[in-house]
């Protein structure tokens, strides 16, 4: 299997170094490749799944993936790609986020395979011993100053200023490669496009610290900056950025997202993140042509994130949720599935207590008056937990509440409230 080639029609490669010599090098042995991730969240977002999952690309096609954490980088931040200085974390909340993103990855990667199984490594396990002498002497050396001035990530905030601490950045990372290198056999980084500078400049160090005649041949590669047809920016949702942990972003609401991609983006974005053959997109693409209206790629691009994210019960839930919103069938879901699939309706709370549905009406500001209120039930315009509610003297009890928590009010065609019981 050509993995390059692969990538290269997947429209998953922006830039690499000695493409020739990297394709020969992926042909002739097992390949050790990392890529970063810095600890400064507790989750990954679907903008880090590109390079985390061509980390498992590579390892599927045989070569051996190190999945790096940036324990001793995430103390100092990255300057890449950003246009002001960074807050720093404390050492507790770095190694909180540190393992979180850990234990993401070992989710997506495959570290139990023996031949070509995943590692993880982070750098806190080096960076934190080295003395500033002798990293001033050994490696700082290395670095001209015009070099690292005449880096992107840098350039870009000269205006706004960048500290000493995150101009140092760049070295920190180039440090690594150098050690994974020297350690582990590591000849190639991968990284998005805003990387490519630190990934160049361990390529430099590692070719100044070789020692004299030694034959060192190391790569590097980046995965492009995913883009929309709209314009606007990839992986946001109103509600913010789309996580891949459950408690922050449901699996439902994950769905959602993957579900509602725009038809010009669907084809492209199951290239980037799913691991259908060529083949399989290219019947998809036809499928969208010749009956757009069943939007079966958006529902396959869907179904393979969410299982591949979560797992096929948070599919199963999805779906279920995804079904009863638009048959109205309320009472077909439990608490929690009521909990992800309202989260974006008004919500008000109320105490457990029986209450007159013209008077829940008024209470919960859902009918602007009791007049009002009694009009709308009367015209059948309300509905408990997706059954019509015609009966004035009808109250609310118990038997509304879903799983003792929740009562679903919609008013009129597609109107919803959310009372949440306190
Ligand atoms: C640290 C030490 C190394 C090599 C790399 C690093 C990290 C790198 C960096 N990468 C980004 C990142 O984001 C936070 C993720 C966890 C919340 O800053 N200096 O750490 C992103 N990276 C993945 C892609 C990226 C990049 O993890 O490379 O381009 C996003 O797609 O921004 O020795």
């Amino acid at each position: 299997m050509d993995i390059l080639k692969d990538l290269q029609e997947r429209g998953l490669i922006q830039q690499m170094t000695d493409e020739e010599g990297l394709k020969n090098h992926l042909a002739s042995q097992t390949v050790t490749l990392y890529c970063g991730f810095d600890p400064t969240a507790d989750s990954l977002h679907i903008g880090h799944l590109v390079p985390a999952l061509m980390l498992k690309r590579f390892q599927q096609a045989g070569h051996r993936p190190i999945a790096l954490i940036g324990g001793g980088t995430g103390m100092i931040g990255d300057p890449s790609g950003r246009t002001d200085e960074r807050q720093l974390n404390d050492t507790k909340t770095v190694q909180y986020f540190s393992d979180s993103i850990t234990n993401q990855l070992a989710g997506i990667l495959d570290f139990d395979n023996k031949e070509n199984g995943a590692v993880a490594r982070n750098n806190a396990e080096w960076l934190n011993q080295i003395t500033i002498i002798e990293f001033l002497r050994d490696t700082g050396k290395h670095f001209g100053i015009n070099y690292m001035l005449a880096k992107d990530s840098v350039q870009s905030r000269l205006e706004n200023g960048i500290s000493f601490t995150e101009f140092t950045y760049m070295i920190l990372q180039s440090f690594d490669f150098l050690n994974l290198y020297e350690k582990e056999n590591c000849s190639l980084q991968i990284g998005g496009s805003d990387q490519w500078g630190n990934i160049t400049a361990g390529m430099e160090l590692i070719r100044r610290a070789k020692a004299e005649g030694e034959e060192a041949k190391v790569y590097g590669l980046t995965v492009p900056l995913i883009t929309k047809a709209d314009g606007t920016k990839f992986g946001k949702t109103a509600g913010g950025a789309v996580w891949l942990d459950p408690k922050k972003t449901s699996p439902y609401e994950f769905y959602q997202f993957w579900i509602n991609t725009d038809d010009r983006d669907v084809i492209k974005f199951l290239k980037y993140f799913t691991f259908l053959s060529m083949e399989e997109i290219a019947a998809l693409e036809k499928e969208l042509e010749d009956a757009p209206e069943k939007r079966l790629p958006h529902r396959r691009l869907a179904e393979e994130m969410t299982i591949l994210v979560h797992d096929k019960a948070a599919l199963e839930q999805a779906e279920k949720i995804t079904a009863a919103l638009f048959s109205g069938d309320i009472k077909a879901l439990n608490g929690n599935e009521i909990e992800q699939g309202f989260k974006d309706v008004p919500t008000i709370e109320f105490p457990k207590e029986d209450k007159l549905i013209v008077d829940l009406l008024v209470d919960a500001g859902i009918s602007s008056s009791k007049r009002q209120a009694r009009e709308d039930v009367s015209n059948g315009a309300v509905y408990v937990n997706g059954d019509r509610q015609q009966e004035l003297s009808y109250t609310i009890s118990a038997e509304d509440r879903i799983d003792d928590k929740f009562t679903i009010i919609r008013r009129g065609k597609k109107k919803y409230y959310l009372i949440k019981y306190v």
